[in-house]
């Protein structure tokens, strides 16, 4: 018997791995939830059928939404994770000594619940004393802090469903005022590719850019992500993403990385021409 798992990447474009089994579905407060083995990309993660993320590639994802501006912020203590109940970013975040604080808010605890259980790779780091779980709706959550964090990692779903709510003006606007006066947001962006991808893409970027007075896009290759091209928004009140950073400070931390260096960062802010073209039609 053959089992397959098929996201709909575009209306004409599916992509499929091959399943083992499957380990857990449930339906939630909020979405279906899924963990499966796949033959190819060993264990995976999908959200109302979304990958949210595969065993064999969220390495590059994680590494990517979190050393970026792990190591483009020169002092980065308190953390607020928005979604990311699998426990990936956190586990990045988890490796610097310094972090004193992550704050981790997942309107799913459900997720969390599942990943614990099914998924150590990347939800083995969430009992690490330095985290605090909030299970809420971040779009609420934010609009109570003011300077409290220097960093802001927004790791969530596509902008439709659960996720919908933290592509908005109103939460771009909040989480700049949750951030202390020299703080970083980050967040996922989707793809450029599809046009469908590329048009939230836009808007994000779009919102964003009226946010904050600095907002960059870098990318990294996902390859189970639709089109395998993904996004990544730095959005700063002070820090440039790339000149002035001390990138010797990140280097002599010894963290050892797979996807991530300092080469690849400041490269990964240049981007296709036609991606610059997108992003310029909405600056
Ligand atoms: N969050 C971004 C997932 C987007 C994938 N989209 C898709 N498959 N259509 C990933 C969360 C990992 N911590």
């Amino acid at each position: 018997m053959e089992l397959w798992f098929t996201e709909q990447h575009t209306k004409n474009v599916r992509f499929s791995m091959k399943v083992d089994r499957q380990l857990y579905s449930a339906q939630s407060e909020f979405q279906r939830i899924d963990i499966f083995d796949s033959l190819e990309f060993g264990r995976v993660l999908t959200l109302d059928g979304y990958v949210m993320l595969t065993e064999k590639d969220e390495f590059i994802y994680h590494e990517m939404i979190v050393h970026v501006p792990m190591c483009a912020h020169p002092d980065a203590r308190k953390i607020l994770v928005i979604g990311g109940g699998d426990g990936g970013t956190v586990r990045e975040l988890v490796r610097y000594a310094a972090v004193e604080r992550i704050d981790l808010v997942e309107i799913d605890e459900q997720v969390v619940a599942a990943c614990k259980e099914y998924l150590p790779q990347t939800a083995g780091k969430l009992n690490d004393p330095r985290v605090h779980a909030f299970y809420e709706d971040g779009l609420k959550f934010i609009r109570h802090q003011e300077n409290e964090y220097d960093l802001i990692l927004v790791d969530s779903t596509d902008p439709f469903g659960p996720g919908e709510g933290l592509f908005t003006r109103e939460f771009y606007g909040n989480c700049f005022r949750a951030l202390k006066a020299d703080g970083i947001m980050v967040n996922q962006h989707e793809s450029p590719f599809y046009k469908e991808d590329a048009y939230a893409m836009q808007r994000a970027h779009k919102r964003i850019v009226e946010s904050f007075p600095l907002a960059r896009v870098y990318q990294a290759h996902i390859p189970t992500y639709p089109s395998g091209h993904w996004l990544f928004g730095f959005a700063s009140k002070q820090y440039h993403p790339v000149h002035n950073v001390d990138f010797s400070r990140w280097e002599k931390l010894g963290l050892r990385t797979q996807y991530y260096n300092t080469k690849l960062h400041a490269a990964a802010f240049a981007l296709p021409t036609y991606v610059e073209e997108m992003l310029r039609d909405v600056e």
